[in-house]
């Protein structure tokens, strides 16, 4: 196994990072900005160091500053978590060079999976079905994308290359609007990600957000775990995932996740991973793929009886999987909710100090927080102090706990959107499950 691991990450992924090196036996280093002294994981590790002031740049996104801390502590690997650095092609490739392992896919990958015009190409030839679309960068000739539109049909979306998760996209209606839309994309796309290529997609009106997550050792196995729907969302912002998907069949599964397999195994993958699609009226479509541990990977694990985030050590330690596909089972139905520290009706961040913090418990209750009573929010990072996640043998049984545990949670100090989290759960719709992406911003009469 690895000797000593550092983690580039803070808040909650941290200290799930740090539990899982402890259970392996791996030592460990936190670093840490000067506003992040007292996260619960630092004062566990083994060994910390402050790399920078508050601000991400300054520190979290300081890879000089995070090499430096690897090489003075004598780590061997550096795991990146989510955000931050983790999907950093050009910081995967300086860890390497500095001596050190990724844990992560190699970064020619995390650079392929970056670009989604690259991705999709890639997915599309190994067997991954993708929206209809350009299935490449669009030029600058207005006839030969308003003949793409002709034959993709209106709606089409404009989308950012180097864009994702919500960056860099727009919905066109027309031939009168596609010049002009394409036109703002690629000078928005170049000004924020320095890349102005675009391309163009049917737009789905109605879809789910569905992913499958996958696992690849470096000995030519790969597994999937199956998908969770992430739908509930708002301003790109995930507030509920499940797993497995409201209503999908097990036929669908077993196909869908297959693919997902065989394209890790035809591009070399290596690690966790996702892939996002969007599914509507029976159909999926690959839309993204993520090359790093999700923020809602505890719902499969609960529903697989699988640590995702142990798997990834023992692959950065070049072990094989220890299990094959056919080991695989699914048993009952995993919930999360993401607790932030943020007005439940503005949505604006709520950082201040903690009072009280009782966690909820009891049958199928998983609180992954790094979150204890006197904990002071910090206002410079992402607003997350806790998932609540709920397991059952059933959906309804899930839902009963997770309802159960909302009512039983105590944050003071702060506001968080626990209300709205309570609130959802009483809807007929979320109760009925299979609500599509547009769902909670109707609910919540933002659109
Ligand atoms: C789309 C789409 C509809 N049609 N692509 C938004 C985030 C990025 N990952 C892709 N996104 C979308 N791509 C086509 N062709 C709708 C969205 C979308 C969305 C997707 C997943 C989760 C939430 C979303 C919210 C708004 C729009």
């Amino acid at each position: 196994m690895l000797d000593k691991v550092l983690i580039a990450n803070r808040g909650e992924i941290a200290l799930r990072i740090l539990r899982a090196c402890r259970e392996l036996g791996i030592k460990t280093v936190a670093v840490h900005s000067t506003a992040d002294t007292t996260l619960k994981h630092v004062l566990l590790a083994d060994e910390t160091v402050c790399i920078g002031p508050p601000r991400s740049q300054q520190s979290y996104l300081n890879m000089p500053a995070i090499i430096a801390a690897a090489e003075v502590t004598d780590a061997v690997a550096i795991h990146p978590g989510y955000g931050f650095l983790s999907e950093n092609a050009d910081f995967a490739e300086r860890v390497e060079e500095s001596g050190f392992i990724f844990i992560g896919p190699k970064p020619e990958t995390i650079r392929l999976m970056g670009d989604k015009v690259s991705a999709i190409k890639t997915m599309r030839a190994a067997g991954v079905p993708c929206v209809p679309g350009s299935d490449g960068p669009l030029t600058d000739d207005p006839e030969h994308n308003a003949r793409l539109a002709h034959e993709i049909g209106y709606p089409v979306i404009i989308k950012a290359s180097a864009g994702g998760g919500g960056r860099g996209m727009r919905v066109v209606h027309s031939d009168a609007a596609l010049f002009n839309a394409v036109a703002i994309t690629r000078a928005e796309a170049l000004s924020a990600f320095g890349n102005d290529q675009v391309y163009m997609e049917k737009f789905l009106e109605h879809p789910r957000h569905i992913e499958f997550q996958v696992l690849a050792d470096s000995h030519g196995n790969a597994v999937h775990l199956g998908e969770r729907d992430c739908s509930m969302q708002r301003r790109h912002q995930k507030v509920i995932e499940e797993s497995p998907a409201p209503g999908l069949s097990d036929e669908e599964r077993q196909k869908m996740g297959q693919r997902c397999v065989d394209a890790c195994l035809q591009i070399g993958y290596r690690g966790a991973g996702t892939f996002e699609f969007l599914y509507q009226d029976g159909e999926f479509f690959f839309i993204e793929m993520n090359t790093r541990v999700q923020v809602e990977h505890p719902v499969t694990e609960l529903v697989t009886g699988i640590d995702i985030v142990k798997t990834q050590l023992a692959i950065a330690a070049g072990e094989q999987l220890p299990f094959r596909q056919s080991d695989i089972r699914w048993r009952g139905h995993a919930i999360e909710c993401r607790v932030c520290a943020e007005d439940p009706k503005t949505f604006v961040p709520s950082p201040g100090t903690v009072s009280l913090w009782h966690p909820p418990g009891g049958p199928g209750i998983r609180v992954d927080s790094h979150m204890y009573s006197g904990y002071s929010v910090p206002p410079y990072y992402d607003s997350l102090i806790a998932k609540l996640i709920a397991h059952g043998e059933h959906r309804g049984a899930a839902i009963a706990r997770m309802n159960t545990a909302l009512h039983e949670v105590v944050v003071d100090g702060i506001s968080t959107n626990i209300p709205l989290h309570q609130e959802i759960f009483q809807h007929s719709a979320f109760k009925a499950g299979g609500t599509d992406i547009h769902y909670l911003e109707r609910r919540l009469g933002l659109k």
